[in-house]
């Protein structure tokens, strides 16, 4: 029960609290200056150097942007402008990009150093960029009409401020970003510790941002007005098997950075063969006791996550989003589902009034093995087998893996971990120990084993 002496001794607290809020004091020592931001007045240190201050990330199929040093601040150029872009071989689109790459260039810096960033704007639109997750001065935040004017087409706006931080974040456009974000204007932000911890410092630090785009076959941009059924699933603007694999030697310190900004959809990333941790949020890095461990993470839309690993098992890894319509490429949602379903001529009979048309195959859609285009088939119809797709189309184009063609694509990569590399290129597919592959069972294994296959 609170008395009236309790209730006026707190109501001093808060009062007192309150005084030394104004007086510009901190109102507990639990709500310190983590949680606010930093203080406003941290000095402002001297450019990092990459091989000096910090190690470069490594954008797969992207890269960091160019920067150079101007009396102390290191200055920036983003161009934002349409790129006719390539998610994967057989699938381009006219999207919007940021200096030559759609979703791949990175933005890399260090904490403390003071930023400059000219931002020219070559779109037909109007655009702004937001520093996603970024302690700066409230009119450098690039909330189009909020914080500042729109960029027009054709002008160069510039911004500046401290980084105040480390850790992975984002940018992006702030006008219109329905539409901007959904014709690829993302980024990473990446702030590397200027004093790091030992146990910050990793041997492979990748990045990746997670995207999703609407690009309908025959047509050449993408559709930001999709608000559900997105049918090109990518990481750093590439679907599977159109981005680099994460190369790494056995016994690397690995990092992964993840930043989702998909329109509409959260992504679980799950990393076969290994369970990692969780070492930082967007918010910050995690003490040790913090950190969890996991074998899939979720990417909100808007968030990051940074991983972390010993690669201590080699392989090709499969790394992709856990939902399964985001392990395809350019699927239609709305095909009748013909699981168990003898189709017969059912596509050339509909064929004749929709050319394009193609059954769900009978046994799901991995069996499906076609590639080419509508226009090379002519009258020759389209049987299973021979079935052609019309322009600019991947859904069911053959992938081939090392043992076999692959039924996978959109937000799939392969973490690619080995013995002996003499460099961090693609080194290829794993070439596994002898007895190390499932393969068909023997009838000496089966009797053995008293496995009984005979049907009933
Ligand atoms: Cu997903």
């Amino acid at each position: 029960m609170t008395t009236r002496r309790k209730f006026l001794a707190s109501g001093a607290a808060l009062a007192t609290g309150a005084a030394a809020m104004a007086a510009g004091g901190k109102a507990s020592a639990q709500w310190d200056e983590s949680y606010s931001g930093g203080p406003v007045d941290r000095p402002t240190l001297p450019p990092g150097l990459p091989g000096r201050d910090y190690k470069p990330v490594v954008t797969p199929s992207g890269g960091s942007l160019e920067w150079k040093i101007v009396d102390g601040v290191k200055v920036f150029h983003l161009v934002a402008e349409e790129i006719d872009h390539e998610f994967t071989p057989g699938l381009n689109a006219l999207c919007w990009g940021y200096s030559g790459r759609v979703n791949g260039t990175t933005i890399e810096a260090v904490e403390g150093e003071r930023v400059r960033i000219y931002v020219t704007n070559k779109l037909p639109a109007p655009t702004t960029v937001h520093w996603h997750g970024l302690y700066l001065p409230n009119g450098m935040d690039g909330v189009s009409g909020l914080t500042q004017k729109p960029i027009p087409p054709g002008e160069t706006f510039k911004y500046e401020w401290t980084l105040r931080q480390h850790g992975t974040f984002m940018y992006h456009s702030h006008h219109d970003t329905m539409t901007q974000e959904g014709m690829g204007l993302i980024g990473m932000f990446i702030i590397h510790p200027r004093d790091p911890d030992p146990d910050q410092i990793v041997d492979r630090d990748f990045v990746l941002i997670l995207a999703e785009y609407r690009v309908d076959p025959d047509t050449r941009r993408p559709n930001p007005l999709e608000n559900s059924d997105y049918n090109v699933l990518t990481m750093n603007g590439k679907c599977f098997p159109g981005l680099d694999s994460l190369v790494a030697k056995t016994g690397d310190k690995v990092r992964i950075r993840i930043g989702n900004l998909s329109q509409m959809n959260h992504h679980p990333i799950h990393l076969h063969g290994y369970r990692f941790r969780v070492t930082a949020t967007d918010g910050e890095r995690l003490p040790l006791s913090a950190q969890w461990p996991e074998t899939t993470v979720l990417l909100a839309v808007g968030q990051t996550r940074e991983i972390e690993l010993i690669a201590d098992a080699p392989g090709d890894w499969a790394m992709h989003c856990h939902m399964t319509h985001h392990t395809m490429n350019q699927m239609g949602h709305n095909l009748p589902n013909m699981v168990g379903v003898e189709p017969g001529d059912l596509d050339r009979k509909v064929q004749q009034f929709l050319p394009g048309y193609m059954t769900m195959g009978q046994t799901g859609m991995g069996g499906m093995d076609m590639s080419g285009d509508i226009s090379d088939v002519g009258d020759r119809g389209m049987d299973h087998g021979e079935m052609a797709l019309p322009k600019n189309t991947i859904a069911m184009r053959k992938i081939e893996g090392a043992f076999a063609p692959l039924s996978a694509g959109g937000m799939f990569t392969v973490f690619k971990v080995r013995d002996r590399l003499s460099s961090y290129d693609d080194p290829g597919w794993y070439r596994h120990p002898p007895g190390t592959v499932a393969d068909k069972a023997s009838a000496a294994e089966l009797r053995r084993d008293k496995i009984n296959i005979s049907q009933t």
